[in-house]
């Protein structure tokens, strides 16, 4: 379903499993910091009302999305989450910058889900313009933050169960 077409911060609490027991890392891009900031902070708000301690969320920053990859890898090497998100906002602009970021940041959090037993979670918002980013970090289509945190806790709940 399109995002236009859905509230990200919608969601049927009564499915999210308890996150008290739950460490999480999020990485945060630094670019568009007025969106990937308000990502963080309904992530970590999200959290916290699933029962996550606040010690047991580790914030952490880099310049661009791109780097988000090689962020959240050195978190996964720490052995110290069970869940990474990872947030971050690229705006199309005039050149073809736009399709490589994409590209390399959904490679990389694809294949770090593939080498590493903990799961990564894609809290990146990709849009034509400033607005339509507005609208998904707490405007009128919810919060990507929030949907990336349920995202967390479920899949660390699935690994908890499962491995
Ligand atoms: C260079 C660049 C551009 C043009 N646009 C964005 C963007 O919209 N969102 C974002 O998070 N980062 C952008 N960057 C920076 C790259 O992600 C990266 O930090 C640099 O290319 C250095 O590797």
């Amino acid at each position: 379903m399109a995002t236009s077409l859905k509230n990200l911060s919608s969601y049927d609490a009564a499915n999210v499993p308890d996150a008290s027991d739950m460490r999480f890392a999020i990485v945060v891009a630094e670019w568009n910091h007025e969106i990937t900031f308000a990502l963080r902070d309904g992530a970590v708000n999200t959290l916290l009302k699933h029962g996550a301690d606040e010690g047991n969320i580790l914030v952490d920053y880099v310049p661009g999305t791109f780097e988000l990859t090689a962020g959240a890898r050195a978190f996964a090497q720490t052995g110290k989450a069970d869940a990474i998100i990872v947030l971050g906002c690229v705006i199309q602009g005039e050149t073809r910058h736009f399709d490589f970021i994409c590209n390399g940041v959904t490679q990389g959090i694809t294949q770090l889900n593939t080498q590493y037993d903990i799961p990564f979670i894609f809290g990146v918002l990709t849009t034509d313009n400033l607005q339509q980013a507005i609208d998904r970090a707490g405007g009128k289509h919810g919060n990507k933050g929030d949907e990336a945190a349920i995202t967390a806790i479920k899949m660390a709940a699935l690994f908890k169960r499962v491995i």
